[in-house]
């Protein structure tokens, strides 16, 4: 391709659809328009916002019907291979769809784990029935969050009964992902030190299931005495919440074996917590969750736009380090400014 040519192809790609473009993509499960979708959400272009808006605003009434789970644990432990077996799992045996979506806020290696995920995820890559979309690299946390929920609306409003979302064990993501999902499993090793994996880190807290991976071959012992270990360790940390104490079992993602027990688990959960009420309370509060961040991000990035605050940034800085005035003093002048009109 001439470069011209190449420079009207990418224009081609970035154009645009009218809402009602996507919207109808969506409904009919287009994974072509679905992908661009996330792509117009993503975008941090001011003119991009009201599309998006309109878009996602259509298509919330189609949300929600999926089921939504987290998968934690640290790099190496597997995550991918296990989304592959269960999803390949879900679309052959239960004739279901599947999206997997990351949350990787390490932006420095993101690209890096986006390609070694797609070749971990070698079968659902090649499916039609799949879909895989890596997380933005770069970027805080705050923002690949609201993308994250954003692009499990769509998803939901094109079809799949199942997402995935994948996470990177850095304590911080897992609490974001936490708060969108309806199930959460942390993915172990054996002997790869328990602090390391989130035994002691808060996350164990926060998982309904754990799940010791790679018991296969040699080290299908070691796996054993490891659930062993977790699950009195797990009773001791984790009593049962919300109606529900955390199992600890062995799998393999290599082998499928325990996979689909796994995704058994995933069921009975859903169906304890639907009976109790508990599943419309965790929606409920996700939903409040999801508005305070939007809340919170509409404030910062009325502030990072606010003419006076960039006037005024940049002295007050030179100030604060200085010494001249206080950072608490120089807070409360740009907060006190932010909203006026000169
Ligand atoms: N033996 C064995 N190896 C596995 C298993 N699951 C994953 N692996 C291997 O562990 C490595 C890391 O897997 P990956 O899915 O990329 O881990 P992630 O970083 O947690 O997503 C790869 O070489 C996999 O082939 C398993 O159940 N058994
Ligand atoms: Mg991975």
């Amino acid at each position: 391709m001439s470069n011209t040519a190449a420079k009207a192809a990418g224009r081609l790609k970035r154009r645009r659809l009218p809402a009602a473009g996507y919207v109808d993509g969506i409904l009919q499960g287009d994974r072509v328009t679905l992908a661009r979708a996330i792509t117009l959400i993503e975008s941090e272009l001011e003119a991009d916002a009201d599309l998006a808006q309109h878009v996602l605003e259509a298509l919330l009434p189609h949300a929600g019907k999926s089921r939504r789970v987290g998968i934690t644990g640290v790099p190496g432990a597997g995550k991918s291979t296990f989304i592959d077996a269960l999803g390949m799992h879900l679309i052959t045996d239960r004739g279901e769809r599947v999206a997997v979506l990351s949350v990787d806020p390490s932006s420095a290696t993101s690209k890096g784990s986006i390609l070694g995920d797609k070749t971990r995820m070698e079968r659902l890559a090649m499916d039609d029935r799949a879909f895989i979309r890596p997380s933005p690299s770069g970027g805080h946390l705050g923002g690949v969050a609201r993308r994250t929920r954003e692009t499990i609306l769509l998803c939901e409003a094109a079809g799949f009964e199942n997402i995935f979302v994948e996470t990177v064990g850095v304590g911080q993501s897992e609490v974001t992902v936490r708060s969108m999902t309806d199930f959460f499993l942390l993915l172990m090793i054996a002997g790869a030190g328990d602090e390391l994996q989130g035994m002691k880190r808060g996350i164990i807290e926060m998982v309904d299931l754990v799940a010791i991976n790679k018991a296969d071959g040699d080290n299908k012992p070691r796996a054993e005495r490891a659930r062993v270990e977790y699950a009195n360790a797990l009773h001791l940390l984790a009593p049962s919440q919300d109606g529900w104490s955390a199992p600890v079992v062995t799998c393999s993602a290599l082998t499928a074996d325990g996979v689909s027990a796994i995704w058994d688990t995933v069921l009975e959960h859903r169906s304890t917590m639907e009976a109790s009420g508990r599943f419309a309370r965790r929606r409920q509060r996700q939903a409040l969750d999801w508005m305070n961040e939007l809340v919170l991000m509409g404030l910062e990035e009325l502030f990072r736009r606010s003419p006076q605050v960039q006037q005024n940034e940049p002295k007050l800085k030179q100030e604060v380090l200085a010494g001249s005035i206080s950072p608490f003093a120089a807070a409360r002048t740009l907060l006190g400014i932010m909203g006026r009109k000169e």
